[in-house]
């Protein structure tokens, strides 16, 4: 009688762990790539789940290092965007392109140990990290956007493979140094070998073909999860704009191997009809995608260079992203006066970035740590 009631305690449980939505479930049953994520991975996830329903979250990619016309200095953290408009973006973009050649900064001049400095002072502001990364061409040594067939060779010659694999060894290791004041590891999200059907990167389609392309993927992420223990990770996967989803699906690695899916689309020639055609497609088509194969989307990055337009954030950016369903958008970065995606004081744009602040559905550091407290 007594087992006999266990059992039927069991059988409750289970039933109910079936019924309860998504959203509730304790962080453990949270399936990831990684099935041995850290608890603040998988933290993580439930976050960016959670502000989904809520809003988009704002991004911006090299948002503390430097601005346009400003670099980081010791004890004065700013931010454009902080300048601008009073409140960090919610997440953080940045690249270590330069990491596997040792180098001690990235191919933008950010030097590595700062970066690790700026990501611990976002993760502690209740910032989300994501990182990129233009690795160089393995074979030929020249940098990302060597437009060469390069991912067979990384396959067909044992040594190629080798010095490959040290490559995401450093990187495994710049992962895991990740961390905060206590210690304790800082859960990110890696997107590498992004834009992959452009012809401008060596991983790109014309250069790879759709298993070699596969195998590129399941490597990065065998080495780091399986091979290195690298369980801080989320991994994102995001082609640039693309026309159909058997496009997208021919390259897609399988969801052991991918925690969110995106698209890069930027808005060129201040043609604004084009880019919302282009912006609200990818949208559909994702959010198609992330249903069947019940993945969160982001639009992985987007942007005006420039932002020659008092009216783009609110008129044309937000209305695109309002009720489509992304997690996350992320601007690109702000070099210079020329090369630059987020306002900063004085540029045309300031005003219409506040506007685009202070609509309830964009979400920046502020609103987001409000939502967990
Ligand atoms: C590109 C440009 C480059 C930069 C690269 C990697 O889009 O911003 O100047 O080096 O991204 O961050």
């Amino acid at each position: 009688m007594i087992h006999l009631n266990r059992k039927f305690h069991l059988i409750g449980l289970l039933v109910l762990i079936f019924l309860v939505p998504d959203s509730c479930k304790p962080v453990n049953t949270i399936k990831l790539a990684d099935n041995s994520a850290f608890p603040a991975t998988k933290e993580l996830y439930r976050k960016i789940k959670k502000a989904t329903g809520v809003g988009v979250l704002i991004g911006h990619q090299d948002d503390t290092p430097y601005g346009v016309g400003w670099k980081y200095e010791e004890g004065k953290t700013t931010s454009d965007i902080e300048m601008v408009c009073g409140d960090y973006p919610a997440l953080y973009g940045w690249e270590i392109g330069g990491i596997e050649n040792d180098n001690s900064s990235n191919l933008d001049t950010v030097y590595f140990n700062l970066m690790r400095k700026l990501i611990a002072e976002a993760h502690k502001r209740g910032g989300i990290q994501t990182i990129s990364w233009h690795a160089n061409n393995p074979i030929t040594g020249e940098n990302a956007w060597s437009e060469k067939e390069t991912v067979k060779y990384i396959f067909s010659d044992e040594k190629n493979k080798a010095v490959f694999v040290t490559w995401l060894n450093k990187v495994s290791e710049f992962l895991k140094s990740l961390k905060d004041e206590e210690g304790n590891v800082i859960p990110v999200i890696f997107r590498p070998w992004h834009e992959w059907n452009g012809s401008w990167f060596w991983w790109g389609t014309p250069h790879s073909g759709n298993e070699e392309f596969i195998e590129l993927w399941r490597l990065t992420v065998e080495t780091l999860r399986d091979k290195n223990n690298v369980h801080n990770v989320l991994y994102a996967f995001s082609p640039g704009s693309f026309e159909t989803i058997d496009e997208f699906m021919k390259k897609y690695p399988g969801n052991d191997y991918v925690d969110i899916i995106g698209f890069d689309t930027y808005m060129y020639e201040d043609d604004i009809e084009a880019y919302r055609k282009i912006m609200s497609k990818d949208l559909q088509l994702i959010s198609e995608i992330a249903k069947t194969e019940n993945k969160l989307y982001a639009v992985t990055e987007t942007g005006y260079e420039g932002i020659p337009s008092d009216n783009w954030y609110s008129e044309v950016v937000y209305p695109l992203l309002k009720d489509s369903g992304a997690s996350w958008v992320l601007f690109w970065r702000n070099a210079t006066t020329k090369h630059h995606y987020a306002p900063y004081p004085g540029h045309r744009s300031a005003e219409d970035f506040k506007r685009f602040y202070n609509f309830p559905e964009t979400l920046f550091e502020r609103d987001f740590s409000k939502l967990f407290h």
